[in-house]
């Protein structure tokens, strides 16, 4: 449903409530409590002097980039922006012969995807700095990006789903990562039969795949996918403590609509939040209780000691069907069109936001556990059990806000949650279901972020909220704006606006930890005695070039401030030539580029110790000059080469050579 723009904390009072006679909700936010003062101080507690470090990285999502940006706070400074799913002319990924591998799925080569939610990895259920998964929404994928390089490390594609959404959550050890389908289809034997869309409630399923990244190479695979009703799965969160060993995710279209979903999927009162009781699956799919069907997915890996990519091509998938295993799932019934689905630090309760709803619900695991062993049911949803409300409830949060998305919690006791209708952010108290807090955001808001504040151990201080809108809050650029986030102080009783500082992309979810627990692993260089690319030269005197049919192969190095070779001679129209380019520095941040002149792809950034190949396809005869893209000493602008293209019948000999003045004179 599409929202009013809100402004000001006074319009979107006005407005809020407009939508609220409306819609006939009861409730809106109370008049005289927003603020929008930013204090003369506020500046002081963001600025982090020339030399110094930020406190915490702030990975956030590019959203329809299919990117991750990675920023620090409180500065809010853009570090890096680290391509995930999309290609990167920056950094030659997706462009190179190696990495073109990351972005292949069983439909071919999709250089882009929708990139919504990262997630830490987690030692027992902290965040540990090693690794950051996120997902592609369009085509279904996860990826991990490794905090040592910030680059991305490994994709899976997910079979047997559409819409990667309600993803990629983690367990307290990474031991899996989930990923739940947005869109149910037929899948299956049925994927690829000729169905009617009428036929949504007969044929269409939804499934929750648990992936699992091996601990030591970040190497993703699928253990086993649970089948489940036809409906829509928006988000999703681990148990802890108490609760590990389930996941729970919200889910809406229990309408099971397949048109105007804005009016036809928000029609029941309530919908629900999904109980996985993942242990028990674990154990079901280790003890052979399910079965293989069709799902072929790619699994791809980047090699770091060969700098190059490698595919995996899986053609099944293991299933369980929650049929034949009673007490897998469970629905909890969840007002009104859930969509963050968020547990709290103790593990002890599990909150829904219904998106249309005027009440925050918050559910009690130790509740819900008493309920299943009552069987203290109202009925079942396409034969799983529905426990009920008022069995499972902790209680309810009463008027909150419009709109309420996403929760995430503090060290103390404390629950934040975006509001996206009356654009606020509400400090309420889990034990007690009081709101606490409120402080208007510049404009909707979407996800927010607290440092830990989806794992057991929040580190609080701040709160950050990631908008959709920002009307007035920057230079304009067109009819575009920058989007933007927004820092707030969680410190003192009262939140406090500190920031606002432009993203890229859609800022859609962030994960936020402390610099120093990413900052010892960083990796400096690539060392270039552990190089194994087949085509690597270790030092300039491995350099060579050779033709093999229409193909030229190119090894060159790169060194401050210099290729070898730099000048080649004897390449025919019609050749196909790759330039195998090692950089063979071993210094901290000294990269090389390779570019050439007219060639149909991006450069090549070269990290020091790396190889990495360039394609290019001469398509005229003539002198072709080649050059390092990355401003890399005094003499950079000296660091070139030509290439000389002769005609298809020419026999000019194949040579390279790096020549000095002084031979010649
Ligand atoms: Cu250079």
């Amino acid at each position: 449903m599409k929202r009013p723009l809100l402004l000001t904390g006074t319009a979107s009072g006005v407005i809020a409530c407009a939508f609220v006679l409306l819609n006939s909700l009861p409730g809106c936010r109370p008049s005289g409590t927003t603020k929008s003062v930013v204090t003369g101080d506020a500046a002081s507690k963001v600025y982090v002097k020339p030399g110094t470090h930020d406190e915490f990285y702030n990975l956030v999502s590019g959203g329809f980039s299919g990117q991750l940006a990675v920023y620090g706070l409180p500065s809010g400074r853009l570090l890096r922006e680290v391509p995930v799913f999309s290609v990167d002319p920056e950094s030659g990924y997706g462009y190179s012969e190696e990495s073109k591998g990351m972005l292949t799925t069983s439909h071919g080569f999709i250089p882009w995807d929708d990139s919504h939610h990262p997630e830490l990895s987690q030692t027992d259920g902290i965040p540990d700095g090693k690794w950051c998964f996120i997902n592609g929404n369009n085509t279904p994928r996860i990826a991990l990006v490794d905090l040592g390089t910030f680059r991305t490390g490994s994709i899976i594609e997910i079979p047997n789903s559409a819409g990667n959404h309600s993803s990629p959550f983690t367990t307290g050890n990474s031991e899996y990562v989930v990923a739940g389908t947005r869109f149910s289809v037929p899948m299956g034997d049925d994927a690829s039969r000729d169905v009617p869309i009428k036929t949504y409630k007969e044929n269409f399923k939804g499934n929750v795949s648990f992936i699992h990244p091996e601990p030591e190479t970040g190497k993703m695979s699928i253990a086993f996918q649970i089948v489940t009703p036809g409906v829509n799965f928006d988000l999703s969160h681990a148990g802890k403590g108490p609760s590990e060993g389930w996941f729970f995710f919200s889910c809406y279209n229990t309408e099971q609509a397949y048109s105007l979903l804005e009016v036809n999927a928000s029609q029941r009162d309530k919908d629900f939040i999904m109980a996985v009781n993942w242990k028990l699956a674990e154990q079901l799919a280790k003890d052979g209780k399910g079965k293989r069907v069709p799902g072929k997915h790619h699994s791809n890996w980047w090699n770091e000691r060969t700098h190059s990519s490698e595919t995996t091509v899986y053609e099944d998938v293991l299933q369980l069907d929650p049929k034949d295993h009673p007490g897998l799932l469970y629905f909890m019934p969840c007002p009104k069109s859930p969509h963050g689905c968020d547990v709290d630090p103790t593990g002890k309760y599990i909150v829904g936001s219904g998106k249309l709803a005027a009440l925050i619900p918050v559910f009690s695991f130790e509740k819900m556990q008493k309920a299943i062993a009552a069987n203290d049911v109202e009925g079942d949803f396409a034969g799983i059990p529905v426990l009920k409300y008022e069995s499972v409830l902790h209680g309810e949060v009463k008027k909150p806000g419009l709109g309420p998305l996403h929760t995430e919690f503090d060290a103390n006791g404390n629950a934040y949650t975006s509001f996206f209708v009356s654009s606020e952010i509400v400090k309420w108290n889990v034990e007690k279901l009081e709101v606490v807090d409120r402080v208007p955001t510049y404009y909707s808001i979407g996800h927010l972020c607290v440092p830990g504040g989806d794992s057991k151990k929040p580190w609080g201080k701040y709160v950050i909220a990631y908008n959709k809108i920002t009307k007035d809050r920057y230079l304009p650029t067109g009819p575009e704006l920058t989007q933007s986030a927004q820092l707030y102080s969680i410190d003192g009783d009262k939140m406090e606006l500190l920031l606002d500082f432009p993203t890229t992309g859609e800022p859609h979810y962030a994960q936020a930890i402390p610099a120093e627990l990413v900052k010892p692993r960083e990796v400096k260089f690539f060392k270039i005695e552990e190089n194994e690319h087949p085509f690597a030269a270790k030092g300039e005197k491995e350099t060579k070039i050779e033709r093999r049919g229409k193909e030229v192969h190119v090894w060159m190095t790169t060194i401050r401030s210099h290729f070898a070779p730099d000048n080649i001679e004897g390449v025919k129209l019609g050749d196909e030539v790759y330039f195998h380019i090692t950089n063979l520095e071993q210094d901290w941040d000294v990269p090389h580029g390779f570019a050439i002149k007219g060639a149909a792809n991006a450069e090549l950034l070269l990290m020091p110790g790396e190889t990495q190949t360039l394609k290019w396809v001469p398509t005229r005869v003539g002198v072709t000059p080649m050059y390092c893209t990355d401003f890399c000493s005094a003499l950079h602008q000296e660091m070139q080469g030509y290439v000389r293209v002769s005609p298809a019948n020419s026999n000019v000999p194949l040579t390279a050579l790096t020549v000095s003045v002084d031979a010649e004179m």
